[in-house]
């Protein structure tokens, strides 16, 4: 593994508050436990078209993974798996990061975009670390170094600068280690 112990921390610290049943792998389940988390933030309930619009665009999240990190194919994707996948970018051409991680970043931001401004206030921030059962007490801390221009709200630009510098920095300073709290 050509991982430092920094990038390694934080996919763990990720893995460990995605992985919602903590039996010690990702699934499908775990996923959806997070979309349905951002479902009560909206307001979206079963059976209407927004609530099965919202889980169908965000399942691509959990489909994507699956389909690039479960390489003994166990429908899971197991803590190994998980840190080849970030491994894998390190190596490939720039295009695999684009199309997988830097085309479903903007997601990050509809999850809960409550004003549908295209960007993340602090609230909206907390109810993402909620989402992903991560104490939103860290935004308070978090959310003035992830707003790059300081300007009240994390725009889709600066998630994706923010998204790059979580999955590739070996920087302890980069704001981005903390996209997803503490690790
Ligand atoms: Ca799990
Ligand atoms: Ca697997
Ligand atoms: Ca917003
Ligand atoms: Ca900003």
């Amino acid at each position: 593994m050509g991982l430092t112990d920094l990038q390694r921390r934080k996919y763990e610290a990720l893995f460990r508050a995605y992985d919602v049943d903590e039996n010690q792998v990702l699934e499908r389940s775990d996923h959806t436990d997070i979309v349905e988390n951002a479902c009560k933030v909206r307001g979206y309930h079963p059976p209407t078209r927004e609530y099965h619009d919202f889980h169908a665009k965000m399942i691509g999240i959990w489909e994507d993974l699956e389909a690039l990190a479960d390489a003994d194919g166990d429908f899971t994707v197991g803590p190994d798996e998980w840190l080849e996948f970030y491994e894998s970018f390190y190596h490939a051409p720039r295009e695999k990061y684009d199309q997988v991680i830097g085309a479903r970043t903007g997601l990050m931001i509809d999850m809960v975009d409550l004003d549908g401004d295209n960007g993340l206030n602090l609230a909206e921030y907390r109810q993402f670390l909620e989402c992903y059962h991560i104490d939103p007490q860290h935004a308070d801390i978090s959310f003035p170094k992830l707003d790059l221009n300081g300007d009240g709200r994390i725009s889709k630009p600066e998630l994706l600068q923010l998204m790059e510098q979580w999955v590739f920095s070996d920087d302890p300073g980069a704001p981005g280690n903390y996209l997803f709290g503490p690790y």
